[in-house]
């Protein structure tokens, strides 16, 4: 069993999608250990995706990200990381693959939808970011 760290992000929260798309991470076989819907300040936001501070759209990106509520979860499953980052689809949705969260419900390679931990490390300190 593995696990990774799943973000619902503000722009999903906003269209009122949470529930359509936990019943696909439910639909996939992964267990929801923990989840919580949160409002991340700014400084959080950065501090999460520090990794890209230094892109040009880092200041857009920790807005978004801080702009209005998301649901954080824990996820368990076999091979969870790499399952969940293929249910996501590709960063930006007009690349993403049909049937893809990110192609059903991202609106730019910005406001896509969902986030997910990209290999073992990161889960690591993801998770520990939010689940103590
Ligand atoms: P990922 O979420 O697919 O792992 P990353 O490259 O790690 O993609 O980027 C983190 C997040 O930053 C993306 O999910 C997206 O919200 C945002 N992002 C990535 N690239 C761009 C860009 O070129 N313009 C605007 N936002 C971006
Ligand atoms: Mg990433």
């Amino acid at each position: 069993m593995e696990r990774t760290l799943a973000i619902i992000k503000p722009d999903s929260v906003k269209k009122n999608v949470i529930g359509k798309i936990i019943n696909r991470i439910e639909a996939e076989g992964f267990r929801i250990v923990e989840m919580r819907l949160v409002r991340l300040g700014r400084d959080e936001a950065g501090a999460f995706y520090t990794v890209h501070r230094n892109r040009g759209f880092f200041e857009d990106l920790v807005a978004f990200m801080s702009s209005g509520g998301a649901v954080v979860l824990l996820l368990e499953r076999e091979n969870a990381i790499a399952h969940w980052r293929a249910v996501m689809g590709a960063t930006d949705p007009a690349k993403a693959a049909p049937g893809t969260l990110r192609r059903e419900f991202g609106f730019s390679i910005e406001r896509n939808a969902v986030h997910g931990s990209d290999a073992r490390e990161t889960a690591e300190t993801e998770i520990g970011f939010f689940f103590k």
